[in-house]
Parts: C-alpha cells; structure tokens; sequence
C-alpha cells in the first residue's frame, strides 16, 4: 500500500501568510492531482499554542531567527505561525483534503518543536504514524508539502529511519532556504530516501 502524506500546507506557509513559504502555493494543484494515485492520504497540521517555545515572541529580547537552545535542543526562533484555531494554520480552501483520512496534528507541547510527522526534534514521543500506516499495511510513503528544507524534510528522514521506502515528491514542494534544501537533500538521498516527480507517479 502506498500513503501520500500532505505536509503542513497551511495558509501561514503560503505566500501573504506569517512564515510564507516562497512559490508555497505552487504545489496545490499538483498535490491535489497526486491523491487520486494513492491507497491512503494523510495530511499533517503544524498546530501551536499561542505560547509556543519555538514562536520568538514567547522570549524576550530575541527576535525571528536567532537560534536558542531549548531544553538542550537547538531551536530557531520562528514568527508566530499556526497558531490553533486561527486562519493561518487552516489548510487553504484550493487543497483538496475530503481524501485525507487523518489529519494529524503537531507542534501542540509549548516546550518542544515537532517539525517531522512522526516524532518531536528530541525523538521523546512518537505521533503514532508509524504504527498507524503499518497497522495499514503501508510500505511506501510520498511526501508533499511545506517547507521541504524543514518539516517535509524530518518527516522523510524519520519515514527512512521506520523502515518504509520513502519518496519525496520534488515538484510537490517548496523549501524556505534553497540552500538549506540543497544540503538537506544530500543528507537524505544518502540514507537511501528516493526523489520522484509527479509526473512519474501519474505515469506508473
Ligand atoms: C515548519 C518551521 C516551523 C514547517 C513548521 O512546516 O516546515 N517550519 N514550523
Ligand atoms: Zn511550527
């Protein structure tokens, strides 16, 4: 079985949007043309409390950013993004999401960051993917989404480490540094993870 997983493609991500993500919005067509591909889609919702450790408003005297260490964990410092409940953390309404059987949510402990799908940045809890797209029966993973040098990023580095075959789809997403995702791309085609474009999962 095959998941498609959606990552974080959220209005604060989206140009105009707190933490916009340059071309963010490029990938919603061909995110919403991919599901029809796929046994199962999930899409994952960064969703922090207004008091978030990782927003830089919550420290004093620090600004967007700066990099801290939080409880022994380097953290930057990001503007207020996703908070729950507000507009920017809503998913925007051109992306398809009627297919997505679950959406997770993460990002939801003031004290830690959760930047990939399946575990917070210290490894402490697991979100329970994992378990859940095995229980599916899933061996394959597609990642979507946004930013590709940061949460898709940890979410496919943490599917190769669980053992599925991961692939990151390179025109269904966009980074907030290129160079950034340039170095994090060879970090994760070096531990085996595959890029696909999505013209070759409609062609299979
Ligand atoms: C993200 C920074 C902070 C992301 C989330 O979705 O890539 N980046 N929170
Ligand atoms: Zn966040």
């Amino acid at each position: 079985m095959k998941a498609l997983i959606l990552v974080d493609i959220q209005n604060d991500f989206l140009p105009g949007g707190s933490l916009a993500v340059p071309e963010g919005d490029a990938i919603i067509p061909l995110t919403n043309q991919l599901q029809e591909y796929f046994d199962l889609v999930i899409a994952t919702q960064d969703w922090h409390p207004a008091n978030h450790k990782s927003f830089a408003s919550n420290h004093s005297g620090k600004k967007p950013y700066d990099v801290i260490d939080l409880h022994g964990i380097q953290q930057i410092l990001w503007p207020d993004h996703c908070v729950q409940g507000s507009s920017g953390a809503d998913f925007p309404k051109s992306l398809e999401m009627n297919k997505a059987e679950i959406i997770l949510r993460k990002g939801t402990d003031p004290e830690i960051d959760t930047y990939g799908a399946f575990y917070d940045n210290g490894h402490l809890k697991s979100t329970g993917l994992a378990g859940y797209l095995r229980e599916k029966n899933v061996q394959e993973i597609y990642l979507t989404g946004l930013a590709g040098d940061i949460c898709v990023y940890y979410s496919a580095l943490d599917g190769l480490a669980e053992n599925f075959t991961t692939f990151f789809v390179e025109d269904a997403t966009r980074p907030l540094s290129m160079e950034e995702y340039i170095r994090t791309m060879k970090i994760y085609t070096a531990k085996g993870g595959k890029l696909i474009r999505s013209s070759d999962i409609r062609n299979y």
